[in-house]
């Protein structure tokens, strides 16, 4: 199936994003790759240590996601969350001084890449334990159902999570008791270094909703478009009907999985392949064919490479967190 006929029969209860809405998403996808890209430069210059996991080749999905999203509705991701941290409307700056070390970063550099939080945006992190933010998840649809707030939770995981215990808790509960939340498993077809057939006797991960009976969904994640509609319809389901769904979205990291990788457990081909569907480029030719002038493109991608300057700078200049204040955030007085 084409592109094209892919579109054509999809649904359509979401409006067709207009130009405007069109740019905002190509911006934001070109700011997490450009964001990304900075910080693999500084961390091979040694600007900082730990683990990096780069989300770069998956932007549509966290950026189409979130596009379905209300201000107020919660967000709770992996430790490859740089891009849905972004998206619920965390600084460039808040991000980068973060895996910095610095005092400026949205965890006071006390974090680092794996723990991105804001409370003010309802993002919840950050987590590095595979799967066991799923439950947590659960927990926030809970309390929005309690409380009556109206606010949907999106959680996002990676195939990795699937076979494990915290996910089958996690659903079972949101099934059993009605909760708000969208289940976004991001399949990039790889656990580190482990390829999906080796972790999971299903292939397809969104039949794991049969059992607990809730709604699944299950499409390419390369096209920012798409990726918005079906998971407005995921979102529509959970805050008028308080129901959670399973969705999986396949996609690909291009980078390995963590800045230690070598690669070696898939081809050189097979990365190529998937290149040409990158979701960045593909964000810009909706905007060709939406006829957005060529200056008017290049405009955002200027704005866009500035911003990123801009935030290295403010990162590279902002000061550690004092050693005697290390404990207040620590430990509660
Ligand atoms: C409970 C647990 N087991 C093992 C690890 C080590 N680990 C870190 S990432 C990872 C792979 C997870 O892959 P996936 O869920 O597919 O996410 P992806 O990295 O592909 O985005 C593993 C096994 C961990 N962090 N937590
Ligand atoms: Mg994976």
């Amino acid at each position: 199936m084409s592109a094209t006929e892919r579109e054509a029969s999809e649904p359509r209860e979401t409006p067709r994003p207009d130009k405007a809405q069109l740019a905002e998403y190509f911006r934001q996808m070109l700011a997490i790759r450009r964001m990304e890209e900075a910080l693999a430069k500084a961390y091979a210059l040694r600007k900082f240590g730990g683990f990096l996991h780069l989300y770069i080749g998956q932007e549509a999905v966290a950026v189409g996601a979130l596009a379905a999203l209300k201000p107020d509705d919660y967000v709770i991701a992996t430790y490859r969350e740089h891009a849905h941290a972004y998206a619920k409307g965390m600084s460039s700056k808040a991000i980068i001084a973060e895996l910095f070390g610095k005092e400026t970063g949205c965890s006071k550099g006390l974090g680092g890449s794996m723990h991105l939080f804001d409370a003010s945006k309802n993002f919840l992190g950050g987590y590095g334990i595979v799967g066991g933010h799923i439950p947590l998840a659960a927990g926030t649809a809970f309390a929005s159902k309690y409380r009556g707030d109206g606010r949907v939770t999106l959680c996002f995981f990676g195939d990795g999570s699937v076979p494990q215990g915290a996910f089958h808790e996690g659903v079972a509960l949101a099934a059993l008791w009605r909760l708000p939340v969208v289940f976004i498993c991001e399949n990039n077809l790889y656990s580190m270094g482990t390829p999906l057939y080796r972790s999971l006797s299903v292939a397809d991960v969104s039949q794991k909703a049969l059992a607990y009976g809730i709604a699944r969904d299950r499409f390419d994640g390369e096209d920012v478009v798409r990726v918005r509609e079906r998971v407005s319809e995921a979102v529509r389901r959970a805050r008028n009907e308080s129901l959670p769904t399973l969705i999986e979205i396949r996609t690909y990291r291009f980078r390995g999985h963590s800045m230690s990788d070598a690669g070696l457990y898939r081809t050189k081909e097979e990365v190529e392949e998937w290149k040409k569907r990158d979701p960045v480029s593909y964000g810009r030719e909706l905007l060709v064919r939406a006829k957005m002038d060529e200056k008017d493109i290049v405009a955002i991608e200027d704005k866009v490479q500035a911003e990123i300057e801009e935030a290295v700078k403010f990162a590279d200049e902002s000061p550690e967190l004092a050693y005697e204040k290390l404990a207040e955030f620590t430990y509660k007085e």
